[in-house]
């Protein structure tokens, strides 16, 4: 566990939506040197957070390639997702993942997807089984609106809803379909309106209000427990970064890009904060500074791990 993994405080969510942002933007800086490359999710930190805290320790998560603020959230360890990243043997997967493919069973994050869509008939697969096998569990599956606009999306939320899958299906509406706009690609701004057509409950919440996204994510959860049907919950919000490091976003709109940065939902929920007086300015400093030292070691963690053994190869692989 991290030292900022538990609680659906505000405080809480707060603190984890910021170690989220450091975490990346310190890959995101060590992807200049040449150590590590990710897919960041900077800017939709409240879709994670929001959504994961909503979880039971027995529930289960597989997500696309933007994962690192979900396992974050989950209560993975920075260090170790680092190290995987690096390609170190202490990493969640000992160093053969990467970011794109992480997984850590310990916290029910059964897998990240890099092929888009993948996610979703895997975790129809994963809800299956947990009804068959009776387990009192629900199965986040985060994707995004690309993944929405594949035929395994339509499949996959088709099968869940005629077999009464326990499926909270995440759609992280992001704007960005890597270097194509939703609106080239998108009917209408809306995934959660496609579900109502396989007879599921949906609703679309401000992605970036960390706060309304936890919110829904229980109501949602509580209506899948009532129910035994899957539900689809779109957290509206936006990728500030590029969808790779480096990324220059020379095809972003900026004035598109400045509007979301004004509604950065750390900056909202720092914000939401200080004007209820629910925190201070110097908690928050110093909240920042627990922040930055977590990766601090986390960083020196995996940089000093060592890489697999050569004779480690073709273990814990598929040939
Ligand atoms: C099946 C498949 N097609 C294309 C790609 C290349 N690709 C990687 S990410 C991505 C964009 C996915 O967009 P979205 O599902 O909205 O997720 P986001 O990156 O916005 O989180 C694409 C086209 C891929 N990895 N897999």
């Amino acid at each position: 566990m991290n030292q900022i993994s538990n609680g659906n405080s505000p405080a809480s969510m707060l603190e984890c939506m910021m170690l989220i942002r450091a975490y990346e933007e310190k890959l995101a800086a060590l992807q200049s040197t040449g150590v590590a490359g990710t897919c960041t999710s900077v800017g939709q930190e409240a879709s994670a957070v929001g959504v994961v805290r909503a979880l039971r320790a027995s529930d289960r998560i597989l997500t696309n390639h933007r994962s690192a603020g979900r396992l974050l959230a989950r209560g993975a360890e920075p260090g170790r997702m680092m190290a995987e990243v690096m390609g170190r043997s202490t990493g969640y997967c000992k160093g053969k993942s990467g970011s794109l493919h992480i997984s850590a069973k310990e916290l029910g994050v059964i897998l990240t997807s890099t092929i888009v869509g993948g996610e979703l008939s895997l975790a129809t697969g994963v809800g299956l089984s947990m009804s068959m096998l009776a387990q009192d569990a629900v199965v986040a599956c985060f994707f995004g609106d690309g993944a929405a606009c594949e035929g395994v999306f339509h499949e996959s939320l088709n099968l869940a809803s005629m077999w009464k899958l326990p499926i909270l299906y995440v759609c992280e509406n992001n704007q960005w379909q890597a270097y194509v706009h939703r609106k080239e690609t998108m009917k209408g701004d809306h995934v959660s309106d496609w579900a109502r057509g396989y007879g599921m409950e949906s609703r679309t919440v401000d992605g970036n209000d960390v706060e309304a996204v936890h919110t829904a994510a229980m109501g949602a959860i509580a209506r899948i427990r009532e129910t035994g049907m899957p539900y689809l919950l779109e957290t509206y919000t936006y990728r500030l970064r590029g969808h790779y490091e480096p990324d220059d976003q020379a095809y972003v709109d900026p004035q598109e890009l400045a509007g979301w940065r004004a509604k950065d939902p750390i900056m909202l929920q720092q914000h939401r904060m200080l004007q209820q007086q629910a925190i201070t300015a110097a908690e928050i400093a110093a909240m920042q500074q627990r922040v930055s030292d977590t990766i601090g070691r986390a960083a020196a963690f995996a940089a000093d791990s060592p890489f697999p053994s050569l004779s480690e190869l073709t273990t814990d692989v598929y040939a």
